[in-house]
């Protein structure tokens, strides 16, 4: 009889923490990955069988599970056979599920996850509740089951959320759903939305933003809590008056932003969508503003970086779609002068939808990347140029006292760059040598 076998597909971080899973459970996993020599090759023991450069389609048809990593589509047509042969295919999500009862608070969202963990990060660190903190934000998910915890906290992007059946979330949350790797999903920005959705299935209490119906459950059930923020008639809200934004809960103000050293509205959406569920864990209001007050966006998240010579310096790199871009646009809407710089890998991102952003006098953009054709189809005033680096030389010969220079570019790094981060660091360096000339 022929043995059946436990196959990973993707030797990535996700890779590797799913096979010291099974090593652990003394399983030894068949290992593949299209790349003849990826990056964690030397990580490998010597006796997992591995293929590496193509797929191994016996293998596949021997398979009794087969475990993917995020950036292998679940319509990949090799799985397509696995799937017609009743072989189950899942993620480390799913395997992470199975393996713990320790409660998930689940978040998800096109833009605003890191953001939002990353409050709650420092918010639950200096409180009294043990947690771990993984899964798309760069952690895996599966190498947190090594200590015990009093919750988990999963960032799960739709790739994640595309192989899991066993999540039951304590605490689902979804921040937003805009146009977002629409090149994975041949059906549409829906089934984009639909995997999304699926954070929902059997969880406790489901948080969702009331302003944006995307975020909406399609079901609602008697037995789950529903908790919303954002619109006026929420429990959690933002409120204006004389220039001054407020965070309101059941009408009551909690916070006036300009007392914190957040920037932009959508941090302040981002803000409420931490006291919904900071307040789902009875966590005082008191210690979770001390936090809030102090806190300053991320690097590589409209990251000021100069004002030399009166000229605003902004690194966006870790905005990927259109929906981050629109957020940086909406925060400087009343500046001057903009040099946009846009492009990168174009994940058939929709670009088409900043045109009401964009299409303005004050704003000159500055294209490169795989994506500027597109975007110089989109938008012919653009100029196009081979790099980042270019854009930043020529935007440096022209800039005024007043202007802002921003590094938005609404589309992934990783056809001139390793990462946002990469992309993120070049902008600053090449700035600073171009203003310390
Ligand atoms: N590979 C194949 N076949 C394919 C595609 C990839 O064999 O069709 C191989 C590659 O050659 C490579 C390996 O798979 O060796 C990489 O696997 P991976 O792309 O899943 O990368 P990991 O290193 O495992 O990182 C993944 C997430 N990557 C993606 O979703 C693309 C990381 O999110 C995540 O932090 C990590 O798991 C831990 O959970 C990154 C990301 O870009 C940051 N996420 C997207 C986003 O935030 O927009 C969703
Ligand atoms: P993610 O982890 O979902 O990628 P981040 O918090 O790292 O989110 O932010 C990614 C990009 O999205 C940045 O450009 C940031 O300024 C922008 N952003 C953050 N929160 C929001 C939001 N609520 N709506 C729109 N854009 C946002």
């Amino acid at each position: 009889m022929i043995k059946k076998i436990n196959i990973i597909i993707g030797l990535g971080i996700t890779g590797v923490s799913c096979i010291n899973f099974f090593l652990k459970k003394g399983i030894i996993p068949y290992l593949m990955d299209i790349n003849p020599t990826p990056i964690y090759i030397k990580k490998i023991p010597k006796f997992i069988p591995c293929c590496f450069g193509s797929y191994n389609i016996q293998w596949i048809k021997n398979a009794k599970l087969i475990v993917i990593s995020p950036g292998i589509s679940i319509f990949h047509p090799m799985l397509t056979l696995a799937k017609k042969l009743g072989i189950p295919i899942i993620g480390d999500i799913e395997l992470f599920c199975l393996n713990t009862t320790t409660p998930i608070i689940a978040i998800t969202g096109t833009n605003g996850k890191s953001t939002v963990i990353d409050i709650l990060k420092k918010i639950i660190h200096k409180y009294k509740y043990n947690i771990g903190i993984g899964g798309n934000i760069g952690y895996p998910a599966l190498d947190l089951l090594n200590i015990s915890r009093d919750f988990y906290i999963l960032e799960l992007s739709s790739f994640q959320l595309e192989t899991i059946k066993s999540l039951k979330a304590y605490i689902a949350m979804i921040l937003n759903i805009t146009e977002d790797h629409l090149d994975r999903y041949p059906l549409g920005f829906q089934q984009y939305r639909n995997f999304k959705l699926q954070i929902y299935n059997n969880a406790n209490i489901c948080i969702y933003n009331n302003s944006d119906k995307y975020t909406y459950p399609r079901t609602f059930f008697k037995d789950t809590k529903y908790v919303t923020f954002g619109s006026k008639n929420c429990y959690y809200k933002l409120y204006i008056n004389n220039n001054n934004i407020f965070l309101k809960i059941n009408n009551k103000t909690i916070l006036n932003f300009k007392y914190t050293k957040l920037i932009g509205i959508h941090n302040y959406i981002n803000v409420l969508a931490v006291l919904c569920l900071t307040d789902q864990l009875n966590i005082p209001h008191n210690h979770v503003l001390n936090i809030i007050k102090n806190y300053t966006n991320n690097p590589h998240t409209l990251q000021i970086i100069n004002t030399s010579n009166g000229i605003t310096w902004i690194n966006d790199s870790k905005s990927t779609n259109v929906g981050s871009t629109k957020a940086a646009l909406k925060y400087l809407y009343n500046k001057k002068k903009i040099w946009l710089l846009l492009g990168g890998y174009d994940k058939n991102c929709q670009l088409h939808l900043l045109k009401n952003y964009i299409n303005k006098d004050n704003i000159i953009i500055y294209c490169f990347g795989t994506a500027s054709n597109v975007i110089k189809s989109l938008y012919p005033k653009a100029i196009k140029v081979n790099s980042m680096k270019e854009a930043l030389q020529q935007i440096h010969l022209l800039v005024k006292y007043g202007d802002i220079v921003l590094l938005s570019p609404a589309c992934s790094s990783i056809d001139q760059f390793k990462n946002f981060k990469h992309r993120g660091k070049e902008f600053i360096n090449i700035v600073k040598k171009l203003t310390t000339q």
